[in-house]
């Protein structure tokens, strides 16, 4: 490491001066202006909440000599993204009061809320408070929502594996009493938690971001190769149940730093239960202390472990414990994505029914009011729902004698149910991008339905339309739908053109190639026609194009 030498970035010094991630805020809140200052913004993330603006008049206003026209993105931390139906009706209420009239489910399983304007800040923070909910925790340096396979929760049968989404939800978040404080008014807040911050964080949290999630043993829903820290459940002979320790994955690239890439997590180690949170206290004080802090663009943990070398970095961890670590497990050789759509039964005789989201947008419009729909089925029938990593939703836990009441409700609705979807829409993601990401090169979410339209097209016109295909699109290569691994990646690469990435998979353990550079929109599509047709002449019965690619390779 070098990073002695060069000067630390103008965060760190933030956030040493932020008492704790207090700041100025509770001022910069009160007062008249639209937006918050800089050192406001970088506090204001560890609250959950990102300062943007409207980029579609952008330009109008620049022309007209206006402000911005300044919004807020406020995410909510929903671990391993299980919900009551109290606090689904929370959240459908405060996107109608504080927010744009939808309800965004990310791809960390997680929920944001767009178009809120600063005075509703604190509101929608009260709200969710209520409900024993924050959005705390949910971006800045800390670490993040845990993601977990939704069948661990809702279908498990060992408590312990049931519960640990939660768990590490509990242990590994935040815990200063600022938010509280400053968006809650302290005393009151139902949510709140204890009074000193961990240790592992100290004043200046950690260099970045950190990610963890937990797949099912049989599936990879999570895409546990992306995350910075990642776990499989499995069991050693002789040793018992525990979990495989993966480490130093992420998605992210900048165009503007060469030294920049996406990296898959590596096996650490088996764990078992009773040493998990000691090991992974070891990898976060090692990001901590190691992790790169002059300069933000490498500053996450896939760039400790790179730069160490994956050897030194594992005997780093064990000079923290001060013991060897087990060998990790063999990856399962079971572990596509399931996509958790479609009615089943649960183990607890109660069933579960998954509800595609065209990128994670929950709201009403003229072709189907799915956010109306959810609210009809919390209220009558209370379920628990589940919000997974592909950013569609279960409505789980339906007594079979409701069953028909949450089918006559969607079909009401004119909610589009599993068999009436094309087989690349049934799995399609898109980040939000514009126009509220400020990062946003190109469009993303707003054009996917188009994209998977003419993807799904391409395909039935070579006899491969009921082929499934796995298509993830982004508006810059900061990876927010995980196209890195997807088996056609369409990464936003200058204002009118992206890049094509072919050949990830379901299993999510493979980066997929750069195929094709700067395509137009309307060539994407095109480009990818003779990829298809070899797939088509020459790929093996029922082998997914994502393998057929990363077998024939491409030119
Ligand atoms: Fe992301 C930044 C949206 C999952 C990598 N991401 C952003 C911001 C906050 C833009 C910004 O910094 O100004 C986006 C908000 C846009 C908006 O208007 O809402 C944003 N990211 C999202 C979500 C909502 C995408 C979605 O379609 O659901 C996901 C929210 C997750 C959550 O609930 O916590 C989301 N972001 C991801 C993932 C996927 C994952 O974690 O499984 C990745 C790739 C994995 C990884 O971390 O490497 C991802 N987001 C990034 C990065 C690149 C970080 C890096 O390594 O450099 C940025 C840029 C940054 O942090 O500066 C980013
Ligand atoms: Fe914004 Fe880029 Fe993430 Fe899309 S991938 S939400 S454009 S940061």
């Amino acid at each position: 490491m070098t990073t002695e030498s060069k000067q630390q970035t103008a965060v760190e010094d933030i956030k040493r001066s932020s008492n704790f991630l207090r700041g100025d805020l509770r001022h910069e809140l009160d007062n008249d202006v639209a937006n918050v200052s800089n050192d406001g913004e970088q506090i204001l993330k560890f609250h959950g909440i990102y300062a943007q603006d409207n980029r579609d008049v952008r330009r109008e206003r620049a022309l007209k000599g206006e402000e911005l026209d300044y919004i807020f993105m406020i995410r909510v931390v929903v671990p391993g993204g299980k919900l009551s139906p109290e606090q689904w009706l929370t959240l459908d209420r405060v996107a109608s009061e504080q927010a744009d009239g939808s309800i965004r489910l990310t791809t960390r399983q997680a929920v944001q809320f767009h178009g809120v304007v600063k005075d509703g800040l604190r509101p929608l923070a009260r709200a969710i408070d209520a409900q024993l909910m924050t959005s705390f925790g949910a971006c800045g340096d800390v670490v993040r929502n845990v993601v977990s396979c939704p069948e661990l929760q809702s279908n498990g049968t060992d408590e312990r594996l049931v519960d640990i989404t939660q768990h590490l939800a509990r242990t590994f978040r935040a815990t200063t009493e600022a938010h509280w404080e400053i968006f809650v008014n302290g005393d009151k807040a139902a949510s709140r938690v204890d009074a000193e911050e961990r240790p592992f964080y100290g004043d200046t949290y950690l260099p970045r971001k950190f990610k963890i999630g937990v797949a099912h043993p049989e599936d990879n829903c999570v895409d546990v190769f992306a995350q910075d820290l990642g776990l499989i459940p499995g069991s050693l002979e002789g040793v018992g149940p525990g979990f495989t320790v993966l480490v130093g994955g992420g998605l992210g690239r900048s165009y503007a730093n060469e030294d920049t890439f996406a990296r898959l997590a590596n096996p650490l180690a088996f764990v078992t239960y009773e040493e998990l949170d000691e090991v992974i206290a070891a990898v976060i004080t090692t990001y901590r202390d190691l992790g790169d802090r002059t300069d933000r663009k490498r500053a996450r943990m896939k760039y400790v472990v790179a730069d160490m070398g994956f050897e030194q970095f594992r005997k780093e961890i064990e000079s923290r414990l001060g013991r060897d670590l087990r060998a990790p497990l063999a990856i399962p050789s079971r572990f596509d994505a399931n996509d958790h759509l479609g009615w089943r039964e649960l183990s607890d005789g109660t069933h579960q029914l998954g509800v595609r989201v065209s990128a994670g947008r929950v709201r009403d419009d003229d072709a189907s009011q799915l956010r109306s729909a959810l609210r009809r089925i919390a209220e009558s029938v209370a379920p628990t729902f589940f919000i997974t990593a592909q950013q569609d939703i279960l409505i789980s836990h339906v007594a079979g004698v409701d069953r028909a009441r949450v089918d006559e409700i969607l079909t009401r609705h004119s909610v589009r149910r599993e068999d009436d979807l094309g087989a690349v829409e049934r799995t399609a993601l898109a980040c939000p991008a514009l126009p509220t990401c400020g990062q946003a090169l190109t469009e993303a979410e707003r054009r996917l339905p188009e994209l998977v339209g003419t993807i799904e097209n391409a395909l039935g016109q070579r006899q491969l339309g009921r082929r499934s295909l796995q298509l993830r699109m982004t508006g810059c290569p900061n990876g927010c739908a995980r196209p890195a691994v997807a088996e056609v990646g369409v990464v936003g690469r200058t204002r009118s053109t992206y890049d094509v990435y072919v050949g990830g998979g379901a299993r999510g353990d493979r980066l997929a190639t750069l195929y094709r550079e700067k395509v137009k929109f309307d060539d994407i599509a095109v480009v990818l026609g003779p990829l298809f047709e070899r797939w088509e002449n020459e790929g093996d019965i029922d082998e997914p194009f994502g393998d057929f690619m990363s077998r024939v390779g491409v030119e």
